[in-house]
């Protein structure tokens, strides 16, 4: 191909790009054709059964999501890239997850806000991309833009699709972020990944809320990781429960998919856990004061929810915990908090305390009436 003035040699390039990407710190680099198949189709199906709720964002870029060459005029390739993200000295989730009195923090947002770290670290490969070929068209994007980033990945063979909608390898799990460059360069593409969820339905079944309606398709709106973090209001009063100690999204999809046996522990230093949010008390994060929340979550993509989402959401947690005189206390001190969220938030979690009576010592809050057991990772199926 001709970039500019200068002859390049494709294949040899996409090679350097994934040898550059390896070396800037992902774990893995693929290329896909700009092209999105019945994606948004699909997308458009999604949207119209009123399954992402109040994520706005969704519905009003759908058309730009649907096609690279809208957002980015002449994309003609997308270079996806994978960081994975378990930091390695985390408290085990299952037992943070058996423990009431703790709160739930998704593994993900367990230290530094990965939004910088990724389009940084694609900003650079970028660079080292036009050092090798000359000024060339790109962009890079992760999370937060309108991509439609897991059907990219699957394309750029870097994973499969599971049935919870996350993009898995064979060699990761799914404990990983996305990013992309969209570019005009006429890369080779890469063979898009073979499935291999087999007839399991692991991340179906443990699903605490019901959330995956059908394999491959998520109702946002019953998802924990939509309640707990992009709801702006009041959590529906019948899924409270479900919640059980999750505080900010969940994993509980990934955490019983017999691949991610294979997920490896991240490298990344901005990843390490911050605030021993990995297993800290329930009660403890709830007495943090506005101030302290802004100050410790600095450089967290926690804050972006905001203190009062950060409290109704901890509320719920106490209310599903054990009645103990710590978290009476706790949510006592709050019972006239000058926000209505939390006021009424914590009103239910006391309601619910007084209701099921002082289990003070119990370990489990999550086998209450009407509640789904967590259950352990599988074993099966046999990786392929
Ligand atoms: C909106 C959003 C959410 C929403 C909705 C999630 C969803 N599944 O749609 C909420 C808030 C619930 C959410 C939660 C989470 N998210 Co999120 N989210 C996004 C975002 C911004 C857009 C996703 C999207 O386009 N959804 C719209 C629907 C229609 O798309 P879809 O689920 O991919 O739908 C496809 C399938 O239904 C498929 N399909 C339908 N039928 C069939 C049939 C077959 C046979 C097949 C193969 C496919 C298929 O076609 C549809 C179109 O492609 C992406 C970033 C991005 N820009 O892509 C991150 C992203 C998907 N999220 C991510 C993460 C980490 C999470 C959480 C794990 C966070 C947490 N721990 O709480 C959870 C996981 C919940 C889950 N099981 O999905 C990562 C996933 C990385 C990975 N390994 O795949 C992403 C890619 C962000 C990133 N840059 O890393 N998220
Ligand atoms: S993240 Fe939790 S609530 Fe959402 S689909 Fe997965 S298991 Fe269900």
């Amino acid at each position: 191909m001709t970039v500019g003035e200068r002859r390049i040699d494709r294949g040899r390039l996409a090679a350097q790009v994934k040898a550059w990407g390896r070396e800037l710190g992902f774990q893995a680099v693929g290329i896909a054709e700009a092209r999105l198949g019945d994606a948004p189709a699909r997308l458009a199906e999604w949207l119209a059964r009123g399954f992402h709720g109040e994520m706005d964002y969704m519905a009003r870029r759908a058309a730009l999501r649907a096609d690279p060459a809208a957002l980015h005029p002449g994309t003609h390739r997308v270079i996806s890239a994978r960081m994975d993200y378990l930091p390695p000295e985390a408290a085990g989730a299952d037992a943070v997850l058996a423990d009431g009195a703790k709160a739930y923090v998704s593994r993900y947002a367990l230290g530094r806000d990965y939004h910088k770290v990724l389009r940084a670290r694609l900003a650079r490969l970028a660079q080292r991309i036009e050092a090798a070929v000359g000024p060339f068209g790109y962009r890079v994007f992760t999370d937060s833009a309108p991509v439609m980033e897991v059907e990219l990945a699957a394309r750029s063979g870097i994973g499969w699709r599971g049935k919870h909608t996350l993009a898995l390898s064979r060699d990761a799990g799914s404990f990983f972020f996305l990013g992309e460059i969209y570019t005009d360069l006429d890369l080779p593409a890469d063979a898009p990944a073979a499935a291999h969820c087999g007839s399991c339905t692991a991340c179906i079944d443990v699903c605490p809320t019901r959330a995956i309606v059908a394999p491959y398709v998520l109702d946002a709106r019953r998802c924990i990781s939509y309640l707990t973090i992009e709801l702006a209001g009041p959590i529906p009063v019948a899924l409270r429960p479900l919640l059980g100690n999750r505080v900010y999204g969940c994993d509980d999809c990934q955490l019983v998919c017999p691949w991610n046996k294979y997920a490896r522990p991240s490298p990344e230093p901005d990843f390490r856990v911050r605030n021993g949010l990995d297993a800290a008390e329930l009660a403890d994060l709830f007495a943090w004061s506005r101030e302290d929340f802004e100050n410790r979550m600095a450089g967290s993509a926690i804050r972006r929810i905001g203190y009062e989402r950060w409290l109704r959401n901890l509320a719920v947690g106490l209310g599903n915990g054990p009645a103990s005189a710590r978290a009476l206390a706790a949510l006592g001190a709050r019972a006239e908090d000058p926000s209505p969220l939390v006021r009424e938030h914590v009103a239910w979690a006391l309601r619910r305390l007084s209701r099921d009576g002082n289990r003070d010592g119990a370990k489990d809050a999550r086998h209450r009436e009407g509640e789904r057991p967590v259950r352990r990772r599988r074993e099966a199926p046999r990786p392929e």
